[in-house]
């Protein structure tokens, strides 16, 4: 670059301008072109929402991520929020309350910088709870800003327990649930004469599959646990999951 510049100086006026013109230009158009990029990973935002309903884990899988180790959680009222690094890059972990009468607030809060999204599921209590575990899961696939940004993780909880679910079995009761849900939403919405456009999630025509949505959705295991034993945690998969995304 050096020795092109000197050449540069070395010739005669008329081209020595139009060098450092074309140079000047070369240099706008690479600034404008990181800028655009800049801009656009800034917008996509850095935040991994972690979700689902009361009782399922959250509190405690953040705590294991953020800090590792095991802390006595009680129901949140409100959001936990800290920074991670990973690959080299900044991810803001937020976890939010399952409290049905919260949860829509604090997600609104978040969803428009969302990254990623981690639903995580008791799979001990999932046959009693799968009407409202479909539910909340239904309506966040739903959202546009889920739909637009963020693959999906599906963390099938507290594998510690004899009693809980794999993987597969839950994700094949999610989708006969969400088959059934899919159903009821759009007759209602037919009954009222709304578009049901936004809420049919899937294939026309074909039962519900989490395979024909866009987003890409992973199913995986993992336990917190209730006490601060060797051994006590693995969420592998949720940071094998991170490095992918982020
Ligand atoms: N055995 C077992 N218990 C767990 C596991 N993960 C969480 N728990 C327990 O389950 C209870 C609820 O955990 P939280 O992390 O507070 O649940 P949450 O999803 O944050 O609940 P909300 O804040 O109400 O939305 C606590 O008593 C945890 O210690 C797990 O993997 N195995
Ligand atoms: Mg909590």
């Amino acid at each position: 670059m050096k020795k092109y510049v000197e050449q540069l100086l070395k010739g005669d006026d008329s081209s020595q301008s139009l060098h450092l013109a074309l140079l000047v230009a070369a240099f706008i158009l690479i600034t404008l072109v990181l800028f655009v990029f800049w801009r656009k990973r800034k917008s996509k935002g850095n935040i991994i929402l972690l979700t689902g309903l009361s009782d399922s884990g959250k509190t405690l899988i953040y705590a294991r991520l953020l800090c590792s180790q095991f802390v006595k959680t009680y129901t949140s009222v409100k959001e936990n929020i800290g920074d991670i690094t990973i690959n080299y890059r900044f991810l803001r972990i937020v976890d939010i309350p399952g409290d049905e009468r919260l949860r829509g607030k604090y997600f609104d809060k978040y969803k428009s910088s969302v990254k990623g999204l981690v639903y995580i599921i008791d799979a001990v209590t999932i046959q009693k709870e799968i009407r409202d575990v479909a539910e909340y899961l239904y309506n966040l696939l739903s959202d546009p800003d889920i739909q637009k940004n963020a693959p999906v993780l599906i963390m099938c909880n507290k594998q510690d327990q004899t009693m809980a679910k794999g993987c597969y079995v839950i994700k094949a009761l999610l989708e006969k649930e969400m088959n059934l849900l899919r159903m009821t939403k759009t007759s209602q919405l037919e009954a009222t004469d709304a578009s049901s456009t936004n809420i049919f999630l899937g294939k026309q025509g074909k039962h519900f599959e989490f395979s024909h949505l866009d987003s890409q959705i992973d199913f995986v295991e993992s336990y917190a646990s209730n006490d601060d034993s060797q051994m006590s945690a693995d969420i592998e998969e949720l940071k094998k999951w991170l490095i992918k995304i982020a």
